[in-house]
């Protein structure tokens, strides 16, 4: 049997690794795109400058599959970068810690609270902040009222609240919380979820003030990190010699732009390609909704079409074609560039990206949580839009494709939609309420995969119903988007196009 690999058998040309004595970091969502993005960053700089201080506690929120994964391997883990030669396989040595918060969420406070901690860092997905609609926190979320009542905080922002108190009391000093999640402004964002948390609670008066040691820095992330396969630990085992259970699949491609706002001491990150800047808003825009919308677009028809991966999909070129169209005529005119980044060509580097055909990045992944990730992703551009007394035909196929997915259920070839999304039980009321029930096909024969018609798809109600029952949804649309009916006419017209 190949054995596990751990700082004893890790192979010699897998060397050097950071080895940190410290631990400097906390990071709360201890997922793959943490161990391929921010991770391999530390990583780079601790070697560049030979910094040991700056080891990484993951935090697991939810299971212990990843402490599983890591403990028996002194924390140690590969990146497998897929790219369009080779695969290419190599271990990093800066996570030093796994906590469950489920488990164990008096350890995660006291890690946030650790003196020798400047920085957390997190990606904890759009649905982890339980934010509401209107942009504050959720104060209706079961979740958070738990942790308001006192428990051991579960909830991010319980949390980062616990620690704060904490170290304000023992004076550990100044903390740099750091979202490096795909939202709008995501830095100021968490910082008013932080606020409205903190007011919520009944000591708020003296709480308040606790937040002035922290710094909410915004940050754009970028790298394609598909879920990793079986397929791929079995790879990677063949070419490190021994067994990886963590590993983690990237394509080559990695960008981090930081707003440089930091309370105390961080890595030097910049030493290892980030870019620290005054002003990141540019760059988020122009990656939410340029890169994220198209791969949301292409999620949502790739599937309706029966495409398994993001790259099949891409490769259709009537929805590369679409997806091209989406951020020229809708989502550019939107944008301020960042200084130095052609908008045109940045597009055309985020459809390359998408085909790269070793990736297997599944529709179905990108396609989960639409309702959190829609607004963020289109639902910006189509409101810039309208205000400009344009039409947002594409980024509305893009929502109506969206629309089908979850009241049809089903794709082209009669296959079943899974609906992965926080709201689904919400969305299905709605639905049912409506009379539409999802799950079928129309009689016809299987539509050819890239098929210029109509999807075969049938909603079981008129496309106008199902619109109206989705875009009643506030907490997706807000009041503005349901009685816009421009936005309504478009919907129904593509809602109309991809069924039957
Ligand atoms: C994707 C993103 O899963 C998704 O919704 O759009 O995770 C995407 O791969 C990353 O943001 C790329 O940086």
């Amino acid at each position: 049997m190949t054995a596990r690999l751990s700082l004893t058998t890790l192979p010699a040309g897998q060397r050097p690794i950071a080895e940190p004595d410290r631990i400097g970091i906390v990071h709360l969502g201890l997922g793959a795109f943490h161990r391929a993005h921010q991770a391999v960053f530390t990583e780079q700089a601790a070697i560049i400058t030979g910094e040991t201080g700056w080891g990484i506690s993951g935090v697991s929120q939810r299971s212990a599959t990843v402490r599983e994964q890591l403990a028996p391997q002194d924390g140690l883990y590969s990146v497998l970068t897929r790219g369009p030669g080779d695969p290419t396989v190599r271990v990093m040595g800066s996570i030093r810690e796994v906590l469950t918060a489920p488990e164990d969420p008096g350890a995660v406070v006291a890690r946030i609270a650790d003196p020798a901690v400047s920085v957390v860092t997190l990606t904890v997905t759009e649905k982890g902040y339980r934010a509401a609609v209107q942009g504050g926190l959720d104060l209706t979320d079961p979740e958070i009222q738990a942790d308001l009542a006192g428990r051991a905080p579960r909830t991010v922002v319980g949390q980062l609240a616990a620690g704060l108190v904490r170290r304000g009391e023992s004076g550990a000093g100044p903390l740099t919380v750091l979202s490096c999640d795909n939202l709008v402004a995501n830095g100021p964002f968490l910082r008013r979820l932080m606020e409205d948390y903190v007011r919520a609670l009944p000591e708020a008066k003296n709480l308040i003030e606790q937040l002035e040691i922290a710094r909410f820095p915004a940050s754009m992330v970028d790298r394609i990190v598909p879920a990793t396969t079986d397929a791929d630990r079995e790879e990677a085992a063949g070419l490190l010699g021994v067994r990886d259970e963590a590993v983690v699949v990237a394509e080559p491609f990695l960008q981090w732009v930081i707003e440089d706002d930091f309370a105390g001491a961080r890595p030097a990150w910049d030493k290892a390609g980030a870019i620290l800047t005054g002003d990141v808003a540019p760059w988020e825009q122009a990656k939410l909704r340029m890169l994220n919308a198209t791969h949301s677009m292409l999620a949502y028809l790739g599937a309706l079409r029966g495409y398994e991966t993001i790259a099949e999909a891409v490769r259709d070129e009537q929805l590369a074609g679409l997806a091209n169209e989406l951020m020229t005529a809708d989502v550019i005119p939107t944008l301020t560039p960042p200084e130095g980044l052609d908008l045109t060509a940045y597009g055309q580097s985020v459809l390359e990206r998408f085909a790269n055909p070793a990736l297997k990045h599944r529709t179905a992944q990108v396609a989960m949580d639409g309702s959190v990730k829609l607004p963020v992703r289109l639902l910006g551009t189509i409101r810039d839009r309208l205000a400009a007394n344009a039409e947002p035909r594409l980024a509305a196929l893009a929502v109506a494709a969206w629309m089908v997915y979850v009241a049809g259920g089903v794709d082209a070839n009669g296959n079943p939609l899974k609906l992965d999304d926080p709201q689904a039980a919400r969305l299905q009321e709605t639905l049912a309420d409506a009379g539409i029930t999802p799950g079928h096909r129309s009689g016809g024969a299987a539509v050819q995969r890239g098929s210029a018609a109509g999807s075969g798809i049938a909603l079981g109600a008129a496309p106008a119903a199902v619109v109206g029952a989705l875009l009643g949804v506030e907490s997706i649309f807000g009041e503005d988007l349901r009685d816009n009916a421009v936005f309504r006419g478009l919907l129904v017209d593509q809602v109309g196009g991809l069924t039957e």
